[in-house]
């Protein structure tokens, strides 16, 4: 089992925490600061928020002898990303009054608000809990938000896929009950065998846990970068089951060379065509197999791909089958094409529309590009559409019936929406950024606040080398730590200190490789040199078809 001794500080805060409660209650209550207690801190997340400070504003602050303005970032639980208008004005209106404004789309198909001050935390969870939206275990050494494909109407399959995703989210959430009754009043628990919790214990997990499930060929959630990746086997349009893939994760940490991102390894196959039970059976094991063989002293080596590649993928296949009473089936083939959101009008096979829309890096906003946020806001208030999130941070306008679709076409056009969906460069539309400076503690470098910049750099240079036209999907982060998933792109970028970045070439097109530094520590300039002679060389050598991260591989560029 997992180290007993040396447990990190963590640890030892979640096993005498009282269920995740702590002393949040009464951090709280203290007036004088805009903090919470330290330990509460390492708590809070597992409800959802994390404890920031404005770090534009630290030098400043120091220097008139001001604490720092410390906020709070809140992040939604969206099994499959979705909210109906309601939800969706809900969201607007809290965004509004109690935090930025900005709405930030992530990257795990979900909604964060930052800039939420203490005193409005409470509120803020009361009125998502009005329209039935919550925080909880979105954060923290917990299962997060569970991903799926993103357009989940486009045939019956996705519907079930969808449905899957709430049903593992509500399979894995903790038993405490302590959310409702610190954020919601209710009553205290008097038995304490009421939230006894058979999967979690005291300890929760060691780390953080995320789940995704895709339907290929569009690989549109980057399923291979999750702890425990599901890719659906459909034959002839009828889900036979997934095959379960195990120990994807990103981050690694600059000269910790025991760190490294990993693409989870499919372990096998399990059909769901009887029941559901074995596959919600096989993960919940896998769950139970990290919580009991992470390691629980090093926080930096405690995801499961560290488990996985210390025990052994056989010894993991044979443990699942020990716990479950059942072996995995040899993995079925699948085959990823792309990695996409399909921008614009599409209808589904039920004759419903979507429209996906072009949201840069993830921020719903008024700005002088197009006003995204009123326009979604007065689509919501029609009632003539959903929201629905990507995991490339976009949003889309969906289930719009054939009579309403000119409706909402013409607020889209109004507020520019479509003007700017359809105008942005197909480099632009494949990038993301993770969110970094300003409320990013742990950012070395920008992202979302530079990325469109540099990506306006960049259009020229693919102007003149005549690769406008190519799909090549480019991402920032501030940090290795791998928010943007740049690790997983054609072109990576990772911030190594303010203004400088490493270059990362040899990502396949699909999210199958990984990509690998090829240049350390470039500036703007030398990011621009450098992606010009790529691009000079890969239009002169490239073969038919190959991708960019193919030819830097073909090449040994990497
Ligand atoms: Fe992340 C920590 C933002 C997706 C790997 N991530 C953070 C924190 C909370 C910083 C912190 O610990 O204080 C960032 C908050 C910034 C802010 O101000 O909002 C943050 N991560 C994000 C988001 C918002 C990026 C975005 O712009 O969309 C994404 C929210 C996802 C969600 O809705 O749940 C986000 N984070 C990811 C992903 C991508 C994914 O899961 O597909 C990864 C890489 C995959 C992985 O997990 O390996 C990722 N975030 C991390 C890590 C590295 C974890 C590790 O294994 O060491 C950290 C640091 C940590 O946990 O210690 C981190
Ligand atoms: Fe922050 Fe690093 Fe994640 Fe970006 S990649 S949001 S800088 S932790």
């Amino acid at each position: 089992m997992s180290e007993q001794n040396n447990l990190s500080a963590i640890e030892k805060i979640k096993m005498k925490s009282d269920g995740l409660r702590g002393t949040i209650a009464e951090s709280l209550q203290d007036e004088l600061t805009g903090a919470i207690r330290e330990d509460d801190q390492a708590l809070l997340k597992f409800h959802g928020m994390y404890q920031q400070d404005d770090r534009d504003l630290r030098e400043s602050r120091a220097e008139s002898k001001l604490d720092r303005l410390y906020s709070f970032m809140i992040r939604l639980r969206l099994p499959g990303g979705f909210l109906n208008p309601d939800q969706w004005i809900a969201v607007h209106n809290v965004a509004g009054e109690n935090t930025t404004g900005v709405i930030k789309i992530t990257t795990r198909q979900t909604i964060q608000l930052h800039g939420l001050l203490k005193a409005n935390i409470k509120p803020t969870i009361q009125a998502f809990n009005k329209v039935k939206l919550d925080s909880i275990a979105t954060c923290g050494d917990i299962n997060r938000n569970v991903l799926c494909s993103s357009h989940p109407k486009q045939s019956p399959i996705h519907a079930e896929i969808f449905a899957y995703a709430d049903e593992i989210s509500s399979l894995l959430m903790p038993k405490t009950k302590a959310y409702y009754e610190i954020w919601l009043d209710e009553e205290k628990i008097v038995d304490k065998k009421d939230e006894e919790d058979p999967l979690y214990q005291d300890r929760y997990l060691p780390r953080k846990f995320k789940i995704g499930i895709v339907i290929p060929p569009n690989n549109d959630i980057d399923v291979f970068a999750n702890d425990l990746g599901l890719i659906a086997i459909i034959e002839n349009n009828k889900l036979l089951g997934f095959n379960v893939a195990v120990g994807g994760g990103l981050s690694t940490t600059h000269g910790n060379p025991q760190t490294y991102a990993r693409l989870a390894t499919v372990l096998g196959f399990v059909s769901t065509e009887e029941s559901k039970e074995k596959l919600f059976k096989t993960i919940y094991e896998i769950a139970t197999i990290q919580r009991d063989y992470g390691n629980r002293s090093d926080r930096k080596l405690a995801r499961i791909k560290y488990t996985i590649d210390r025990v052994g993928v056989e010894w993991f296949k044979e443990e699942i089958a020990r716990r479950t009473g059942f072996a995995l089936e040899p993995a079925r083939s699948y085959s990823f094409t792309e990695r996409t959101d399909y921008f614009g009008w599409q209808q589904n096979n039920e004759g419903l529309w979507y429209y996906t829309v072009f949201s840069e890096n993830g921020r719903v906003l008024d700005d002088e590009n197009a006003a995204t946020k009123t326009a979604l806001l007065e689509i919501a208030k029609t009632g003539k559409a959903n929201f629905r999130f990507t995991c490339n941070q976009n949003v889309i306008v969906s289930d719009v019936k054939e009579e309403d679709k000119a409706t909402v076409h013409q607020i889209l056009q109004e507020f520019n929406v479509i003007q700017f969906t359809e105008k942005s460069s197909l480099i632009r539309k494949n990038s993301m950024a993770c969110v970094a400076l300003p409320t990013c503690p742990l950012a070395f470098a920008e992202a979302q606040r530079y990325l469109p910049t540099l990506i306006s750099r960049i259009e020229p240079l693919l102007e003149k080398h005549k690769l406008t036209e190519e799909e090549i999907i480019i991402r920032m982060t501030g940090c290795p730590n791998g928010c943007g998933r740049s690790h997983v792109s054609e072109i990576g970028f990772v911030g190594t200190s303010l203004g400088r970045y490493n270059l990362h070439l040899g990502g396949d097109h699909c999210g199958e490789r990984l990509n690998t530094i090829y240049k350390e520590n470039l500036d703007e300039n030398g990011i621009l040199l450098e992606l010009d002679q790529l691009f000079g060389n890969f239009v002169k050598d490239r073969n038919k078809g190959e991708s960019i991260g193919d030819y830097a591989v073909r090449k040994k560029l990497v």
